[in-house]
């Protein structure tokens, strides 16, 4: 990995909020990224689990912007392998100029063979915290060009406006009504070779063009955060495990959801992240909450809510979109006595006798069904 920033593209990032940095991994490692990646977002994509664009069917447009497959970490080992690497966080640290650094999540983002152009907007107001700091790495699987959606910027503006949210809608100019005073701002591609990164403040104005090519255009992102940041009350894609417990105001510490990557003076919270181990097989298998979580969003839905009980361990709601929580958890950590084809078998947990569900009978009966 060669990221031996200069002290140009430091002031570059600062001033312009977006650098690229070429050629950061080399063939080998880009063969990986691309192996694990692929891999994991094949995983997310099966079902709705709310971590993918795959079924939104309520809005054809922005499923033709990109295959988007999110938290691949808490699931993928190889990929959380990758995204939680010290020099990264170290590289995000230094151009920031903080002294620690957390993850806040990854996506891998495909544009698939003449997808729509990404519109204009911002990182930051989508999460669940307001820096004027956190930072996304875009890592280039393929080389990206002008003509296969490669990232556009309005540079400086990282330094204008508020955390006013404009959506990655349809129009590309939505960004304009909400801010006037950018709209006479020249735009800049940032395209780059395959195994680049292209780092940008998570508050300056980007987008991307169409893919006007027969061929995909992978990307895989990773966006960080520096510690110290506090939760402003909008979910995003926190697990629930974890969003449920905080309150506007509290600090985004907890290294199990939000690992602590890199810090100057050598803490580290990656090892709290805990994803399952894919295609384990039959066999001991540890998994937090997050991690069950996103397993059981994987599989069909019930069409009926569903409480998932663990005893002293906790509990999760397990249901269709919008399922409101039915319990506090109490603990984030789960042992369960199998995992199957690289996935939990709730049946196996249940006929151990560790899984209470509780539902109404229609909706017991539903995962009996599916399960039995
Ligand atoms: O890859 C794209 O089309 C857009 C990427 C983007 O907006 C981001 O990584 O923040």
């Amino acid at each position: 990995m060669n990221i031996d920033l200069t002290p140009d593209q430091i002031e570059r990032y600062r001033r312009d909020g977006f650098v690229v940095l070429e050629r950061v991994l080399d063939e080998a490692e880009l063969e990986l990224w691309r192996a694990q990646v692929g891999e994991a977002v094949d995983e997310r994509v099966t079902h709705q689990n709310g971590l993918n664009n795959r079924f939104d069917g309520a809005d054809p447009f922005y499923a033709k912007v990109f295959t988007q497959a999110l938290r691949l970490a808490d699931t993928h080992a190889g990929v959380r392998d990758l995204v939680v690497d010290e020099r990264l966080g170290a590289l995000a640290g230094e151009l920031v100029g903080a002294d620690a650094m957390r993850m806040w999540h990854d996506q891998a983002l495909v544009k698939e063979p003449y997808a729509n152009q990404t519109a204009w907007h911002r990182d930051t107001p989508y999460w669940s915290f307001h820096s004027p700091d956190a930072i996304n790495f875009w890592v280039a699987l393929d080389d990206a060009t002008l003509a296969n959606g490669c990232l556009w910027y309005l540079p400086g503006t990282h330094r204008m406006g508020d955390y006013r949210l404009v959506k990655i809608g349809s129009n590309m100019g939505d960004m304009f009504a909400e801010y006037p005073e950018m709209a006479a701002i020249e735009a800049v591609p940032a395209p780059c070779p395959a195994g680049s990164i292209v780092v940008h403040n998570a508050m300056v104005v980007h987008g991307a063009g169409p893919n006007m090519t027969p061929r995909r255009r992978r990307a895989m992102t990773t966006a960080y955060f520096p510690d110290g940041c506090t939760y402003n009350g909008r979910p995003d894609t926190l697990p629930l495990a974890y969003s449920r417990t905080l309150r506007e105001g509290d600090p985004l510490d907890d290294d199990r959801f939000l690992p602590l990557v890199w810090s100057r003076d050598g803490r580290r919270g990656v090892d709290a992240m805990r994803p399952v181990a894919a295609r384990v097989g039959e066999g001991e298998a540890t998994l937090t909450l997050p991690a069950l979580e996103a397993l059981l969003r994987s599989r069909p839905a019930p069409a009926r809510a569903l409480r998932l009980d663990f005893g002293e361990a906790g509990a999760i709601t397990w249901g269709p979109e919008g399922t409101a929580p039915a319990a506090t958890l109490t603990t984030d950590l789960l042992t369960l006595e199998r995992v199957r084809d690289g996935a939990l078998d709730p049946r196996v947990a249940y006929m151990a006798g560790r899984l209470k569900v509780e539902g109404d009978e229609e909706a017991v009966r539903e995962l009996r069904a599916v399960y039995a």
